[in-house]
């Protein structure tokens, strides 16, 4: 599904603001027809926003249940004749969408875009009101799974994963217009022969044209100074590029591929696609980028944040992006969900290389029970995670992909975080959607995290995982605060991992730490031992050469719901959750920059 776009044929009209705003945690909306008219009893709600933490009240943080917004818009009146649009860039976790009176959408899943044509219900010049009734409810069906329970005071939501079920209308809304004969969907491939100063660029595109498809299709490739160096008739083909510039971690040039229709000399639509020429191999226990050995520093993340909770927000986009560069990281997963669009194509700009995740995560009964003293109870069973969560595991797979195949920085999809993975079951399950992910992209390998529940020698995926991706708590989980013995376990089965031949990218390690708790012993919680953690955790890695990754979980502290083992959040941040540094941020600066404190003494941007 292609984004919005302002182009010579094409107008967006952005819905973010304020919006009305209703709880329903009974679900009386859907009956009583909110959507008929102006919604009653409303408070006002920002959007892009998590309603959450928006106001002061627990009714509204712990909400379970419907959340109903409503805005109105006025068509432009230079829409006439074209086709009209609504888009929601997502709605978590779930959304019915009404224009007027009439539905025009449902979708499942809280972070992928939706979108409907409007145009037989709207008249450009008039004002349309537009309803979405959101819903926050987890369960064993949704991504991420959960349960949602009756107790003394109201229903309750439970789930199995460690951050706050935050929701809402998370990313921007659009009226959008498009010529009635259209660009819908762009794929490219990217490729290259012989080396710098001599070498051939390749991009395979394929524009589908939806409308009156007879129309003609021509293509041209333009570089970064905004010369055409190729072009193309048809639908599809392959463009040569002289002397290509190729996209490379910390090398973010782009391509732009226009797309156009014509008839004739008449352009009907244009679209614009972002090309990063570049190539992804694994080979052995290598993972390569345009042929040569990469090795993946930086972080898990989150979009998270005080205040909009999950909201997308430009700025905490670019200082996250300039403390990924001060820090030394070239690279980020986007745990433990498809992230905003903007993100993805900051980190093509920016070139910073990108691991991207569905929102399969906590699909793990092993894990509840063990650490957080719920009773056992079947991941994968008829009553449990079963064959329709299958399909709308599947069904996320393949809406990650449609949206996210032509960003250069995505190298890897993973296709769910620390699910049960020692079962016959687990296997039985995610067979298919390994299958799946590599047939919806031949071009990139498909993985998925391993938790520390199934180590070496259990797994029942690894055989379908182009590559080993671990998730390690040597030292805070297990063999709590005795990094001696914690050095000697994990080192014995990474060794173990090292076998089988595959990269491994270890994509959590990492350590609670309130920020300015010191002691001079390193005692867990403290910035000494987090410093000293990692330290440990870079050893091990440093003697094993399969290890092509290390990704500190986190970035920065997040919130996440109430457990006693969590302070105001998760504290596992480099960063604090306002993104100032922890001791460790600087020590590991210091490992993937080789740049020496005190940075804060001037510039040293190079
Ligand atoms: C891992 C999860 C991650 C958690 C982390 C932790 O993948 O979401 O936040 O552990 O416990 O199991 O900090």
């Amino acid at each position: 599904m292609l984004r919005p776009q302002d182009t010579a044929t094409r107008e967006r009209r952005s819905l973010t603001g304020i919006w009305d705003f209703r709880l329903d945690g009974t679900g009386a909306g859907h009956d009583a027809r909110w959507f008929a008219g102006p919604l009653a009893d409303a408070r006002p709600m920002p959007v892009p926003a998590s309603f959450n933490d928006i106001v002061p009240d627990v009714e509204v943080k712990n909400h379970v249940g419907d959340a109903w917004y409503q805005t109105s818009a006025r068509v432009p009146r230079g829409w006439a004749g074209e086709r009209i649009v609504l888009r929601f860039d997502s709605a978590t976790h779930r959304a019915v969408v009404w224009i007027n009176d009439t539905e025009v959408m449902r979708h499942e899943g809280g972070y992928t875009p939706f979108e409907a044509d409007v145009t037989e219900l709207v008249t450009p010049g008039d004002e349309v009101r537009i309803t979405a009734a959101v819903n926050n409810e987890l369960n064993f069906q949704s991504l991420p799974p959960g349960v949602v329970q009756e107790g003394p005071r109201g229903r309750k939501q439970t789930y199995f994963h460690d951050f706050f079920n935050y929701a809402g209308i998370h990313r921007p809304v659009y009226l959008y217009a498009t010529p009635t004969t259209y660009v819908s969907d762009i794929t490219v491939v990217t490729d290259f022969d012989g080396a710098a100063g001599a070498r051939t660029g390749k991009v395979s595109y394929d524009v589908v044209v939806s409308g009156d498809g007879s129309q003609d299709v021509r293509v041209l490739l333009r570089d970064a100074d905004g010369e055409v160096v190729a072009t193309g008739d048809g639908a599809s083909g392959e463009l040569t590029v002289q002397d290509a510039h190729l996209w490379a971690p910390g090398d973010g040039y782009l391509y732009e591929l226009e797309a156009q229709v014509v008839d004739g000399d008449a352009l009907v639509d244009s679209y614009l696609q972002t090309v990063g020429i570049r190539t992804v191999e694994v080979r052995g226990t290598q993972f390569l980028i345009n042929g040569e050995p990469f090795y993946f520093t930086g972080f898990g993340k989150h979009e998270d944040q005080a205040v909009r909770g999950k909201a997308h927000d430009d700025a905490m986009l670019v200082h996250d992006f300039e403390l990924l560069d001060w820090i030394g990281a070239n690279s980020f997963r986007t745990s433990h969900y498809p992230y905003a669009d903007e993100v993805y194509d900051y980190a093509d700009r920016q070139g910073i290389v990108v691991i991207d995740e569905t929102s399969a995560v906590g699909q793990n009964m092993g894990v509840m029970s063990g650490m957080m003293g719920m009773p056992a109870i079947e991941t994968f069973s008829p009553e449990t995670i079963n064959d329709e969560s299958r399909e709308v595991h599947a069904q996320a797979i393949r809406e990650l992909i449609a949206r996210d195949k032509n960003h250069p920085s995505i190298v890897l999809w993973s296709i769910a975080n620390e699910p049960e993975s020692a079962s016959d079951a687990s296997r039985e399950y995610f067979e298919p959607l390994f299958a799946l992910a590599k047939e919806l992209d031949t071009t990139r390998p498909v993985g998925f995290v391993n938790v520390m529940l199934s180590p070496f020698g259990t797994c029942k995926l690894a055989e379908f995982s182009d590559v080993i991706m671990l998730n390690r708590y040597y030292g805070w989980y297990v063999d709590t605060g005795d990094l001696e013995v914690a050095e000697e376990h994990w080192r014995a089965e990474l060794q173990g991992w090292a076998s089988l031949d595959k990269p491994i990218i270890i994509t959590e390690y990492g350590a609670d730490t309130v920020a300015g708790l010191h002691s001079t012993t390193a005692d867990p919680w403290t910035e000494e031992f987090q410093s000293a953690y990692l330290d440990m955790n870079h050893r091990v890695f440093d003697s094993i050469d399969a290890v092509v990754g290390e990704q500190v979980w986190n970035f920065a502290d997040f919130q996440t719901s109430q457990m006693v083992f969590r302070v105001d959040g998760n504290k596992k941040g480099a960063f604090t959750r306002d993104r100032r540094p922890k001791a460790a941020a600087h020590l590991l600066r210091k490992r993937w920059t080789g740049k020496s404190d005190p940075s804060w003494a001037g510039s040293d941007r190079d």
